[in-house]
C-alpha cells in the first residue's frame, strides 16, 4: 500500500498536519491513563449501545460496531439513509466535551458513540460531510481503549493516502476541507483482540 505520510515512530508530542486541503491536529497523550481507562471502564457501561443497520439492495445490514447518538434535543442527525435522534448528555460526555472544548476552539452540539468490540468490528470509507454539518466542519475525535489504524485517503486519487494509529486517550481534530477532498475508514484487524471506543463530537446546525 502507498501510505503517504504516519508517525508511528514519532512519539508522544501533539503534531498539527497539513495535508493537500485538509488539516488535522493530534494529540496522542490528551487524556492521562488513568483518566483514559476510566472513561472506556465508565462509556462502556454507561452509554445505550446498538448494533444499528443500514438498508442495502433492500435488506438490513448490521453495521460491524454498536453506535450511540448523544447531544443537545436539537441535534438530529440523518445518516446511511437514518435519522437518529439523540440521548440526554450523560456526566462522562460532558466531562469530555468540556476538555477538548477549548482545544479545539469550537462549540459542540452533539457526539457520535462507535464501540468495536474487537479487530473484527470496522468502519468503511466515507467522509462526514452531511449537509447539517456545514462546509468546513471541525470534528474532534477522541479515542479510548485498543489503538486501531485510522487511515485516510484523497477522494480523487486514492493513492494519495495517509495513517495515524489512535492510540488510547488521544484526542484527534479534523478540520479544514478535509471532509470535502478526504475520506476516511477504520480497518479490520487480526491484531486486536479487545475494545475500542471512539467519540466524535460535532455541531449539528439545528
Ligand atoms: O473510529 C474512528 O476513529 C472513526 C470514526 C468515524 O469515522 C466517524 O465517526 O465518522
Amino acid at each position: 500500500m502507498n501510505v503517504q505520510g504516519s508517525f508511528f515512530d514519532d512519539g508522544d508530542a501533539a503534531k498539527e498536519i497539513s495535508l493537500l486541503n485538509g488539516e488535522l491536529a493530534y494529540y496522542p497523550q490528551f487524556f492521562t491513563t488513568v483518566e483514559s481507562d476510566d472513561f472506556m471502564r465508565i462509556l462502556t457501561d454507561s452509554i445505550a449501545w446498538k448494533q444499528e443497520s443500514m438498508m442495502m439492495y433492500g435488506k438490513p445490514v448490521l453495521f460491524p460496531r454498536l453506535m450511540a447518538w448523544y447531544g443537545d434535543a436539537t441535534s438530529s442527525y440523518r445518516f446511511a439513509g437514518t435519522t437518529y435522534s439523540p440521548e440526554s448528555w450523560t456526566p462522562a460526555l460532558v466531562q469530555i466535551r468540556e476538555r477538548i472544548t477549548p482545544v479545539s476552539g469550537h462549540a459542540f452540539n452533539s457526539v457520535l458513540l462507535n464501540l468495536y468490540r474487537n479487530g473484527n468490528d470496522s468502519m468503511g470509507w466515507h467522509a462526514d460531510d452531511e449537509p447539517e454539518l456545514g462546509p468546513e466542519p471541525v470534528i474532534a475525535s477522541v479515542n479510548f481503549g485498543a489503538t486501531r489504524r485510522f487511515m485516510l485517503r484523497y477522494k480523487n486519487d486514492h493513492s494519495r493516502k495517509y495513517e495515524l494509529p489512535l492510540q488510547h486517550g488521544s484526542l484527534l481534530i479534523m478540520k479544514g476541507s478535509l471532509q470535502t477532498y478526504w475520506e476516511h475508514q477504520v480497518p479490520k484487524t487480526t491484531k486486536v483482540n479487545t475494545g475500542r471506543i471512539n467519540l466524535t463530537f460535532r455541531f449539528i446546525n439545528p
